[in-house]
């Protein structure tokens, strides 16, 4: 038991005196000097009223449209199912403010079909809510079918989850490579703001 304590005293020493060289090593380095040359003096500007600083400041969201012309406007368009007023003809009316939005009930799949009247080649779709703040951002899930006769659909875009946000627009655009069809079909399954489906403006783009 002797050897034991004597071993355990000289460990307890041995640390201490390891303990105390670190402290004076450390003690010993000279503080950092900072050299007068590579200090910047930045003036304060004179504050009158108060000012955000630029990295919270949000820049203006710049809305970029697809090439081409929305020949969705003013076409004829039928939707699942919709609630109140909220009716499918105000998503090809041109206007993405106040109410002019269609919404689906709760009754997934809420599908939307654009007529385009005629055969017609599209290369983009873009689907918007209103860009107001007042719309919080939200997700929604669609794909996208097309049909020839408007009773035979195939899939075009599979179903994918979109963030809508007032920030960015409150839209999304769907950019694809030409392909010619009369109907163009939104089929949605969830919406993470409303009970069904919601869209402003359902435009269809072709150069
Ligand atoms: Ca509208």
């Amino acid at each position: 038991m002797k050897i034991v304590r004597r071993l355990l005293i000289g460990l307890l020493a041995a640390a201490n005196v390891a303990l105390i060289l670190y402290a004076v090593t450390w003690l010993k380095e000279p503080p950092q000097s900072i050299d007068a040359a590579n200090v910047t003096v930045v003036k304060a500007p004179k504050q009158t009223e108060p000012m955000e600083h630029p990295d919270f400041v949000k820049k203006d969201y710049v809305l970029v449209l697809p090439e081409g012309t929305n020949i969705a406007l003013g076409k004829k368009v039928e939707a699942s199912s919709f609630n109140d007023v909220y009716t499918p003809r105000k998503v090809v009316d041109g206007d993405t403010a106040g109410i002019s939005y269609w919404e689906g009930k709760s009754d997934y799949p809420n599908t939307l079909t654009v007529d385009l009247k005629q055969p017609s080649k599209i290369h983009a779709i873009r689907v918007a809510l209103c860009p107001d703040p007042a719309w919080g951002k939200r997700t929604q899930t669609f794909s996208v079918q097309i049909s020839e006769d408007g009773n035979k659909f195939t899939d075009f875009i599979d179903s994918k989850q979109y963030t809508f946000d007032p920030d960015t627009g409150n839209e999304v655009q769907l950019i694809f490579e030409d392909i010619k069809t009369r109907f163009v079909q939104l089929s949605f399954t969830e919406n993470s703001g409303a009970g069904g489906g919601q869209v402003a403006e359902f435009e269809i783009y072709s150069k």
